[in-house]
């Protein structure tokens, strides 16, 4: 039976997976696929106890003025650069992600974007649909190779590190740059090397971005970071959009040193730049890095777990299993 807490869940998602959020509250969910706007998503989140949020929800001190009611927000996402972490800190909501259950899915995506990319994958399926192809011809849509090559991963997080363990059956070296250096262990692991950020720019055949967005990392890869990357090189973004300023990379795209770009997430989603989409060589997927049915199902239940802890319902009671603001742990 539901109890007298309302949530909620401002996406549809898997509907038996929120059935398991209406055995305990009261749930709303939103018909639309659709962030809804500031206004909305303010008045929204005053009249629930928790909310289960899309990554274009953004929760920043103003939506939760004069909010006495919210106490839990579990964004289905393991990226949280839409939630401002210290007004729900303030505030005393608890903010919750969804790490791990996505890692392994999303690097299978990272490589397949670095393997379209360099071997021109979007381009010739485009050439075969439109009835283009005559006859095997030598010297068509020559790629570049990926073994052997130079693997460069800025952002050695949990992703970053399932990326560089595959490289090895690709026989290629792997560098990286991170905030910190990994363990020797982790590092001994991956088999990867730290570099410096401008040894990486400079070294990388392939190079994959998997930090997380922040106002310091915006436009990392900007105009003169892709005037500094190996001639030929390929570029894949599957961190988030605002990592790359999308017009300098269609620049470097069309008039070098960059070969080929493999996009899952945009600056400004889910509008992409003119200049990108006129880029042939570059491969666009619609921010899909988690998109397989085991993975957005666990991510939805990891964020029912979430919910269900911050709000000490049914037997998920106890501290939410991925709490980002963990000094509000023992101030419940
Ligand atoms: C999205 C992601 O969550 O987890 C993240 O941070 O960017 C993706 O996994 C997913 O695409 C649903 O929005």
């Amino acid at each position: 039976m539901a109890g007298t807490l309302k949530i909620w869940v401002t996406r549809p998602l898997f509907d038996d997976v929120i059935d398991r959020l209406r055995e305990h509250a009261q749930v709303r969910v939103s018909a639309q696929d659709k962030a809804p706007d500031a206004q909305a998503l303010k008045q929204g989140l005053a009249e629930v106890d928790g909310a289960l949020l899309g990554l274009s929800d953004r929760v920043d001190a103003d939506t939760l003025a004069g909010n006495t009611r919210l106490k839990a927000v579990a964004n289905v996402g393991v990226g949280y650069n839409n939630l401002d972490i210290d007004a729900l800190t303030a505030a005393g909501v608890m903010a919750t992600n969804t790490p791990d259950v996505l890692t392994e899915t999303t690097a299978d995506h990272a490589w397949a974007l670095l393997m379209a990319a360099a071997r021109r994958v979007g381009e010739a399926e485009r050439y075969v649909r439109a009835g283009h192809w005559q006859g095997l011809r030598f010297d068509q849509f020559l790629g570049h190779d990926i073994h052997g090559r130079t693997l460069g991963i800025l952002g050695m997080g949990r992703i970053g590190r399932a990326v560089a363990r595959r490289a090895a059956g690709f026989g290629m070296r792997v560098i990286y740059h991170n905030r910190s250096q990994l363990d020797a262990s982790v590092e001994r692991e991956c088999a990867a090397h730290y570099v410096s950020r401008e040894a990486l720019l400079a070294q990388s055949d392939h190079l994959v971005l998997l930090l997380p967005y922040t106002p310091e990392a915006h436009h990392i890869i900007d105009a003169t970071a892709l005037a500094a990357m190996k001639p030929g090189a390929v570029l894949v973004n599957i961190g988030r959009g605002g990592l790359v300023d999308d017009v300098a990379l269609a620049a470097a795209l069309r008039d070098g040193p960059l070969a080929a770009a493999g996009l899952d997430v945009f600056e400004g989603e889910p509008n992409v730049c003119a200049e990108l989409l006129a880029c042939e060589n570059a491969v666009l997927t619609p921010h899909i890095g988690s998109a397989t049915e085991a993975t957005r199902r666990a991510m939805a239940n990891l964020a029912v777990d979430n919910l269900l802890a911050a709000l000490d319902l049914g037997q998920q009671a106890g501290d939410p299993p991925s709490l980002i603001n963990r000094e509000l742990k023992r101030k419940r």
